[in-house]
């Protein structure tokens, strides 16, 4: 049957069950094929304008057990589109050998989006960029002869038109293009190329007129975009990705104004703080980029997910790839801005109407202070009204009405009327996670194992493997591993003559390394005698690292090592890594340069050949004493998985760097060693005016990331095996488990609150009048709220978990609450003094509730 490629349009749910019912009856006859075109207003289907809220959630950050949640919460949270770049590395990792399988099961994903009744827009790209290895190119079209990569050669060109024409096919195949009645509305060719192209000079411009031409070749029925191209060729829609576009318009008077990537958040480097980015703001930008006449937008990320495998970009983008958005890293409802931002697209929808009939009307209501008009011809009216100021609320008079705007804000009124929503008044709970440590109970490894649960086998330090090789010079890394492992040796053995200035005490003899990037160790004599590491702002390392020879011969080994290659800027392909030299030893009366010496290589480690991550060797050392805080160890050990369903992460404090592993499936690099700068955060940042990536920054002086996501779905109950490579040392003992719990819950609503919208709507059909709401629910099904931790109606002090009464306070709130919510799944409370009466007259009070669900 064909139900799950069948489109459905928002209708009310009652109305989908028929809907469904009846197209089960027709399907195999009839076709439900929508005719996705655009005007100069909105993406048009089937002849109608539409207002469309999208988000972002790429497949291979997270795993096909969490997608069909996941895809449910962006639904639940009003969006209509789920936006996906194709990871075309991942896809085709050796070429002509596809991958499509697990995580990488696109059409898997598509499917899921469509059977949730939303649509798809597919990001093909294929440079996707998105903090992902090399932006998403296979390392293989490197070594194409004659190849330049994202500009006008040919030998580019027919590798980019052969995997776009791939899944362009693929997807035709499964007919999941809205014009063979599947979910995909939109695709992207190129992305972003518009910020990078004057690099390219001329050929930019011959390249990007033939992308356009070959995705039109391609036939799919749907339109086409590109992000940030102001040259985009007509019919491609050239659409704005930023953190706020409400300045932003398209190219030609016959496209709409489309905000492909608002950025929810920041990601996360390691070595850097957390970003993260206020819900009063993030909803201020959406509801601007409405008002001025916007009618899509997507959010980067709807859910970030975690960067797996050596799936990273960067350099150093870290593992989580959390980015502060509406679901968080394990999938869990991040509040209040997912339920913040849910009410907004409430509150934009019942506009939608009047958003696509006309060009709005704009009046000026002072300085800062901005009200937008829409209307239908049948004379229906929406309203917006924004303070742009940052400083103070205002109140504005509007049609005979008066209003108060907070600062930084934008009211929306549907009527033109009343307002049922305020960019920065959240009406939505707040929930602060918290996370529960507990023992990685480790079982027994093997019989043999007396007293000790973890195994290690020691990494050797040089050249161990059979596909060594010796050249003269020092070479790029990326050229010569292919990035089929992070790490390459290069070893020199040198000889020191007994009366060299290099021996002795006094002589102070350093090793001076310059490498491209990304971190290196050395080790003399194999001893490990110091390292080195760059940033994700200079991923380049210059050392001098201390250094004892003896007479005669002396091997230096220097282990290289990337974390994650460069995926953006222009030539971001050839940015290179390694160490390329020099390499000088130096003491205090001469200097002597080894980078033209002889050389000898080993790409990976020989414990990756071996298959340790998975596991196997007989060679695993299990005895009481197990080595700590020493370099190059593989550990192994095996677990059980905690009880429960809460999303779980392992926690690496203790440990220094390196890899690993869950039942032979990589979790991803963990680097708890590396600590983000002491000053510049806070965990209130002021929302109002200009957001930007540094604003609003939490964890200083702590590990940039301690917490590593492990899927459920990737654990037995017992036995589960961990494997980890240590780079630098730690202590595996230290490695815990923490499941995510939900700590408190909380509210905080005024009475000068609007009306919740749902509660508006019916407002409005019935006549009868309310006053604003305060709704709690527990965020996990099966439970219920089970204490009322803090209760105040008056004119509460404080944020969550830190609430407090003030002089003003109704003495009945708690037993009031008490009794409305213990023991429900979740309640709601009118805010007004109908229900508490008044503590103080003629003061604007609110209510304060901190609650636990169990
Ligand atoms: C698709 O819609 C456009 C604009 O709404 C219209 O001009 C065109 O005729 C439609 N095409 C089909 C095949 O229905
Ligand atoms: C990269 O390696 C290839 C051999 O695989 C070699 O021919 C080429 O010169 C190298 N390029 C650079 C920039 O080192
Ligand atoms: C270097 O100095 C230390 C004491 O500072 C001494 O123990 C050692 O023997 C000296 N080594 C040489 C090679 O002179
Ligand atoms: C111009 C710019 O900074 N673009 C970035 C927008 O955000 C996405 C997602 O984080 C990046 O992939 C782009 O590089």
């Amino acid at each position: 049957m064909m139900i799950g490629r069948i489109i459905i349009r928002r209708r009310r749910r009652e109305e989908i069950f028929l809907l469904v019912l009846c197209l089960a009856l027709l399907a195999a006859t009839a076709s439900f094929a929508a005719n996705v075109t655009y005007d100069h207003k909105a993406v048009v289907i089937d002849g109608k304008r539409r207002v469309l809220v999208s988000g972002s959630i790429h497949y291979p950050r997270s795993t096909p057990e969490m997608w069909p949640d996941l895809i449910q919460k962006s639904k639940d949270g009003g969006l209509d589109v789920i936006e996906t770049y194709v990871f075309w590395n991942a896809h085709e990792p050796v070429r002509n050998q596809y991958n499509f399988e697990g995580r990488y099961d696109l059409v898997k994903f598509v499917k899921l989006v469509a059977e949730a009744g939303l649509y798809v827009h597919l990001r093909i790209g294929p440079y996707v960029c998105a903090e992902w290895n090399y932006g998403g190119f296979p390392l293989w079209l490197h070594f194409i002869p004659g190849i330049e990569l994202r500009t006008d050669n040919e030998p580019y060109k027919a590798e980019m038109q052969r995997f776009t024409a791939k899944i362009v096919d693929m997807m035709k195949q499964e007919k999941l293009y809205a014009s063979q009645g599947g979910p995909i509305i939109l695709s992207q060719i190129e992305n972003e190329y518009g910020n990078i192209d004057s690099a390219y000079g001329p050929a930019a411009k011959t390249y990007i007129n033939w992308a356009a031409t070959m995705a039109l070749s391609l036939d799919t029925g749907v339109p086409w975009v590109m992000c940030q191209q102001a040259d985009a060729p007509d019919p491609i829609i050239n659409t704005c990705n930023g953190f706020y576009c409400d300045n932003f318009t398209p190219n030609s008077d016959k496209k709409p104004k489309m905000w492909t990537e608002n950025w929810s958040g920041w990601f996360l480097p390691f070595g850097g703080p957390v970003p993260y980015r206020p819900a009063e703001d993030l909803a201020f930008s959406v509801a601007r980029f409405f008002q001025r006449s916007g009618t899509f937008q997507n959010y980067y990320m709807y859910h970030g997910g975690t960067n797996f495998g050596r799936s990273t970009g960067g350099p150093f983008i870290a593992t989580s790839y959390d980015y502060d958005a509406p679901l968080d890293e394990y999938g869990l409802l991040r509040q209040p801005k997912w339920g913040h931002l849910k009410d907004l697209h409430k509150a934009i929808k019942l506009c939608e109407a009047a958003l696509v009939a006309s060009d709005p009307t704009v009046t000026s209501l002072g300085s800062n202070l901005e009200a937008t008009v829409y209307k239908t011809g049948s004379g229906v009216c929406a309203a917006f009204l924004a303070n742009i100021g940052t400083q103070s609320d205002a109140t504005v008079n509007f049609n005979g009405n008066s209003y108060r705007l907070p600062a930084w804000s934008v009211s929306i009124l549907p009527d033109c009327k009343n307002v049922v929503f305020n960019t920065a008044k959240i009406n939505s709970v707040t929930v602060v996670p918290s996370f529960m440590r507990q023992s990685l109970k480790v079982a027994a490894v093997s019989s043999d194992a007396i007293g000790s649960t973890w195994s290690y086998i020691n990494e050797p330090v040089g050249i161990t493997k059979d596909d060594a090789f010796t050249k003269v010079g020092l070479l790029e890394q990326i050229n010569t591993t292919a990035d089929k492992s992070d790490y390459l040796w290069y070893s020199l053995s040198t000889d020191i003559k007994a009366d060299s200035p290099f021996l002795g005490n006094g002589s102070q003899t350093v090793l001076h390394v310059q490498s491209l990037g990304h971190a290196l160790h050395a080790f003399i004599n194999g001893k490990f005698a110091g390292g080195g590491k760059g940033s994700s702002s200079n991923a380049k390392v210059t050392v001098d690292i201390p250094v004892t020879l003896v007479p005669g011969k002396n091997t230096i080994d220097l282990l290289s090592l990337t974390v994650g290659l460069q995926n953006y800027g222009a030539f971001f392909d050839k940015t290179g890594a390694g160490i390329t030299g020099p390499v000088q030893l130096k003491s205090l009366k001469t200097a002597v340069d080894l980078s033209s010496q002889q050389w000898t290589y080993q790409i990976g480690l020989k414990g990756e050949d071996s298959g340790l991550p998975s596991g196997s060797s007989s060679q695993w050392i299990s005895q009481s004493t197990l080595p700590k805080n020493q370099p190059l160890i593989w550990y192994k050990t095996t677990f059980d998985a905690p009880v429960g369903n809460a999303p779980i992460a392992i926690d690496f404090t203790g440990m220094g760097k390196g890899e690993a592993w869950v039942n032979g499936q990589s979790i991803g690099r963990y680097w708890p060693t590396y600590v983000s700068q002491n000053g510049g955060c806070t965990d209130s940042c002021n929302y109002r005016g200009g957001y930007k990536s540094n604003k609003c920054l939490k964890n200083c002086g702590k590990p940039s990331q301690s917490l590593y996501h492990v899927p459920r779905s990737w654990l037995k109950s017992s036995g589960n095996l961990l494997v980890l490579f240590e780079e630098v040392g730690g202590d595996p003992t230290q490695i815990a488990f923490a499941a995510k719990q939900t700590g408190s819950l909380c509210s905080h609503v005024s009475e000068s609150h609007p009306l919740p919208v749902d509660m508006w709507s019916s407002d409005q059909t019935t006549g009868k009048k309310s006053g604003p709401v305060l709704s709690l629910e527990c965020p996990t099904p099966n439970q219920v709220i089970s204490s009322i931790n803090f209760a105040s109606f008056g004119t509460p002090r404080g944020g969550c978990g830190s609430f407090s009464h003030s002089q003003c306070s109704s003495t009945k709130a708690l037993s009031i609450i008490q009794k409305a919510c213990i023991g429900s799944k979740s309640c709601s409370i009118g805010v007004s003094i109908d229900t508490f009466g008044d503590p103080c007259r003629g003061v604007t009070k609110s209510l304060a509730v901190e609650a636990s669900c169990t």
